[in-house]
């Protein structure tokens, strides 16, 4: 666990820009649900088409193609993913504490319609695509998600208050009744029996006292759990983090070159198969959702960091355990974009927000899955695949890792 660098720390920062997004998290309430939950499928919604006229422009400014990127090799004709072509060059130094060294590189982005896979799950993740060619620049990753210890170490040194401790003002929420107008967060809750998979309100709830100290609620905590992802951080708690640690939080394309370790196209961190030899290798969710999670990857529920074995960068949980907040704004149509614009070169996510499912929240992608992904609902831990979240919302299943 790293201690962060010295110099430390600008004092704790106010809240970012975008308060407006609170509004729509509270006024919610006490239905409030995380948006990025092993949720349905989305199409690209018509409605959609003119926001993307709109910001076509901005795009294609904003983003150079790259120049003189290296020549891509092709793989199976008929697979839209093309060999991973690493930047050369060693590291800049020796590592951060805790940290590896991706080389970054020219590679195929995105998610095939993994339906059709063994495992493949019940979402066709159009989001996902279409896979296209992207370039990212080289930068040193976390190992681990972000830890309990670590973020302790963090509020510590600074007195920072993360959003789930902060008790809402009416004057922000004129809407909310006054009874809602209490701090917490949500957490996941399983069902007594079997429930349609239809809607994620019936197995999450809002939790009064619960914040990242008290991850399911007032009367539990994170003793003995220093090792474990913090969890119950909204956006700006971790981006608080990250720049306190004099680091960032990854762009989404630089988490998949991650997750990717190198490799073109493999549907997981480590390889094709979900179970390789029968084995699991990464905290998911086994028996029946949302019903009783058996535990079979040894892990009911959060698992400390690494428990499982690193993917070819020495990377551990890219995949389940904790979701992972990822520093572009969700848009269902960012890859229709980019694939306009070819090889995309650092890409870091839309101008706007926009989920034509909740229109009115802005959300920030998510990345990697989590404990509670499955194939019966959510196959969330494949390479490639996007989540997304309402950025003032936290939750028992997400957290966060940095690069610089
Ligand atoms: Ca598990
Ligand atoms: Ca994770
Ligand atoms: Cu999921």
């Amino acid at each position: 666990m790293s201690q962060p660098p010295d110099p430390l720390p600008s004092p704790p920062d106010p809240p970012e820009g975008d308060n407006h997004a609170a509004s729509a998290h509270l006024s919610l309430l006490p239905v409030l649900v995380p948006a990025a939950v092993c949720f349905l499928a989305l199409g690209v919604a018509a409605a959609a088409a003119w926001k993307i006229r709109q910001i076509k422009a901005s795009r294609a400014s904003a983003m150079a193609p790259a120049g003189g990127a290296a020549p891509t090799v092709a793989m199976d004709p008929d697979s839209p993913f093309q060999a991973t072509v690493e930047n050369r060059g060693a590291a800049p130094g020796p590592a951060p504490e805790g940290m590896v060294w991706i080389p970054g590189g020219e590679f195929s982005m995105g998610c095939d319609d993994p339906r059709a896979g063994v495992c493949g799950g019940p979402d066709a993740m159009p989001d996902a695509r279409p896979i296209h060619r992207v370039q990212v620049d080289g930068f040193w990753m976390d190992r681990t998600e972000v830890t309990n210890a670590q973020f302790a170490r963090f509020v510590a040194a600074t007195g920072y208050v993360t959003m789930a401790e902060r008790t809402p003002r009416q004057e922000d929420f004129p809407t909310a009744p006054p009874e809602n107008l209490v701090a917490g967060s949500t957490v996941f809750t399983p069902t007594a029996e079997e429930v349609p998979l239809t809607s994620h309100f019936r197995w999450w709830r809002y939790e009064a006292g619960a914040n990242w100290r008290h991850p399911e609620g007032a009367g539990t905590s994170i003793d003995g759990r220093d090792a474990y992802p913090v969890v119950q951080v909204a956006y700006e708690d971790a981006a608080a983090y990250a720049r306190w640690a004099g680091k960032r939080l990854p762009t989404e394309a630089e988490f998949e070159f991650a997750e990717r370790g190198g490799q073109a196209g493999q549907r997981y961190a480590w390889g094709a198969e979900l179970q390789p030899g029968g084995r699991w290798m990464a905290n998911v969710y086994q028996g029946t959702f949302p019903v009783q999670d058996t535990g079979r990857d040894g892990f009911a529920g959060l698992a400390p960091t690494a428990q499982f074995p690193p993917n070819p960068y020495g990377l551990h949980d890219t995949a389940g355990n904790v979701w992972e907040w990822v520093s572009d704004w969700y848009r269902p149509d960012t890859y229709v974009l980019h694939a306009q614009l070819g090889v995309v070169r650092n890409p870091t996510g839309p101008e706007t927000p926009f989920d034509p499912a909740e229109p009115d929240q802005p959300k920030r992608v998510h990345r990697g899955g989590s404990f509670l992904c499955t194939d019966q609902y959510c196959t969330r831990y494949m390479n490639g695949t996007r989540g997304k979240g309402e950025i003032t919302t936290a939750s028992n299943h997400l957290g966060f890792r940095c690069v610089q």
